[in-house]
């Protein structure tokens, strides 16, 4: 079994990046410990508070933002760091020469109950002279990460990486504190009979959206010709991780909740790094319109329609809305 860190070291040759991700997961093991405490670390609850988002934050959402953003800041490369929590932007080291963008908790209402929630990362190059304390620097579309991953805080905690080379997943044996080789060159079934979406506002998708998830539901009687199972946790790490490792497809369609935003999930911090790590395992991700990973951001904060995973069922809901 081969340590991360031995890894990284062998795997990539940007000893940055490789310093990057070695620091960050410090944090991430701390957030682990924490985590695996509960009640008894005084981390559960509401810190009364709300993010940039309007979303009230967890005290873990808070502390993990800390953290990570502690952690961060000591490394040389990182030049600046976006996470989900701050409104802004924040400058690290002038000489860095990467850029740190993540969400500390995602699903973190998830916390309370004892559900899996995760650590969303996303790495990319800085320009010189870029001002890292202003968005700008940060708007590059996702298929400028030079990395990307997540931590899962589960039964046990892993993380899933990529440096555009392949996915590969680590578990973190707790006993000597380092993150394990588990899986290497993960790939995503071409084909599944599994979805994930929230089914409580189907009222409000497009109508293409409604036709196809109608048409799931249909199963071996309906046009797809076959029966689908439902999942939804409502926590995206958790979700993708499932597809990563028995394919699916997870879906957080636009919705007329909200007609300005063009979804719930942050491009940035959820949608540009998940689609990397789905398509370096041979998935799709799309906005059911537009693959992800194209879109030219125009702020840190902008959300995303998501429709990620095996490649053919991706193909499916997309067929939907162009055939529209
Ligand atoms: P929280 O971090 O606020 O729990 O949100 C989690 C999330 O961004 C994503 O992980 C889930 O897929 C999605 O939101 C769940 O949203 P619903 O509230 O519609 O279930």
């Amino acid at each position: 079994m081969q340590r991360l860190r031995t890894f990284l070291d062998s795997h990539c040759d940007n000893t940055a990046v490789v310093e990057i991700i070695d620091g960050l997961m410090v944090a991430c093991k701390d957030i682990a410990h924490r985590l695996q405490l509960g009640s008894l670390a005084g981390v559960l609850g509401s810190a009364e508070q709300e993010n940039v988002q309007g979303e009230c934050q967890k005290k873990l959402d808070v502390i993990a933002n800390d953290l990570i953003k502690d952690c961060l800041a000591g490394i040389p490369s990182v030049k600046g760091l976006a996470s989900e929590e701050e409104e802004l932007p924040v400058a690290c080291n002038a000489k860095g020469e990467y850029l740190v963008l993540f969400d500390p908790l995602d699903g973190s209402s998830n916390i309370d109950v004892n559900v899996t929630v995760g650590t969303i990362f996303s790495i990319l190059s800085a320009d010189a002279n870029a001002d890292a304390a202003s968005d700008a620097a940060y708007l590059q579309a996702g298929n400028q990460q030079v990395a990307a991953g997540y931590v899962l805080y589960g039964p046990s905690t892993l993380l899933v990486l990529t440096t555009g080379d392949g996915v590969f997943s680590f578990t973190l044996d707790a006993r000597i504190g380092e993150f394990m080789l588990e899986r290497q060159n993960i790939r995503i079934s071409e084909t599944t009979q599994e979805f994930a979406i929230n089914m409580s506002n189907q009222r409000f998708w497009l109508p293409e959206m409604q036709q196809y998830v109608g048409d799931l539901l249909l199963g071996e009687e309906g046009p797809l010709g076959k029966r689908y199972n439902m999942r939804w946790i409502a926590s995206m790490v958790a979700e993708i991780h499932r597809i990563l490792t028995r394919g699916g497809i997870f879906m957080y369609p636009y919705d007329s909740r909200e007609p300005s935003k063009p979804g719930k999930l942050r491009l940035m911090y959820e949608g540009n790094p998940m689609s990397m790590l789905v398509e370096q395992a041979g998935g799709g991700a799309s906005t059911a319109f537009e693959n992800i990973m194209n879109i030219k951001p125009d702020g840190i904060h902008q959300r995303v329609s998501v429709v990620m995973g095996s490649a053919q069922e991706v193909e499916t809901a997309i067929s939907y809305h162009v055939k529209n």
